[in-house]
């Protein structure tokens, strides 16, 4: 009993959100270079997009990955509560290419930090209650659709006019509906509009003071 206090306690979970192409990832892996190893995992959010097996890829097309509901919060939020009490995870594998869940999952062990990215998860007001630590990373709209149109036609196979139709109707009002507004809920936001060291480096110490 007293050893699952003790890991409740010493676990540190971390909420990183902002619009999308804002640098949340590039964030989060300069956060994390510098952390001890072992000590510090990563979650992110698109890893619990629901499983859309059962539509076509046509149909699965026309979801709105933008919206709240496309993400299996529940799932994400029973993961960090066995997280916490010390218990490994069947992690999901999500792939954007093929724009669902994958039958493989990865394994995740507990660790001393856990850090949660993704677009919509300081939304989500479960989620944010299991935070001890809410980032939120700001690019203007411009320099993050810019990243958007680059990271997609070259990772993810789609053309300009798919990426720039999704934006127009659904990255962009749902980023108005959900995402700006839920800056107001964190304790600490990153201005990233070119990456932005001495933020970093001060979220860096606050995790090392933390896990002293
Ligand atoms: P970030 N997304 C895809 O592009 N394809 C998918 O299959 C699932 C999600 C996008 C999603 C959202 N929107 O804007 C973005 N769409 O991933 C969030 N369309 O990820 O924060 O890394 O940009
Ligand atoms: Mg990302």
């Amino acid at each position: 009993m007293l050893t699952f206090g003790i890991k409740f306690l010493s676990m540190l979970i971390i909420g990183i959100a902002g619009g999308t192409g804002c640098g949340k990832t590039t964030v989060v892996k300069q956060i994390v270079q510098e952390l001890p190893e072992n000590e510090v995992g990563v979650i992110s959010q698109d890893s619990y997009y629901n499983d859309l097996a059962h539509l076509s890829k046509e149909e699965r097309g026309q979801v709105n990955f933008d919206h709240p509901n496309s993400i299996d919060f529940d799932l994400l939020i029973s993961h960090l509560e066995l997280l916490r009490k010390g218990q490994s995870i069947e992690k999901p594998i999500y792939s954007f290419v093929e724009e669902t869940r994958l039958d493989e999952t990865i394994t995740v062990h507990p660790r001393k930090v856990i850090i949660v990215e993704g677009i919509l998860v300081l939304s989500n007001p479960k989620l944010r209650e299991m935070f001890d630590m809410k980032i939120y990373v700001h690019a203007d709209s411009d320099e993050r659709l810019i990243r958007r149109l680059q990271r997609d036609i070259k990772e993810r196979g789609h053309d300009l006019e798919k990426v720039l139709y999704r934006y127009q109707n659904a990255v962009k009002p749902m980023h108005e509906q959900f995402i700006e507004p839920s800056k107001e809920f964190a304790d600490l936001i990153i201005p990233n509009n070119h990456y932005n060291t001495v933020a970093v480096d001060m979220v860096r110490t606050i995790i090392n003071d933390k896990l002293q």
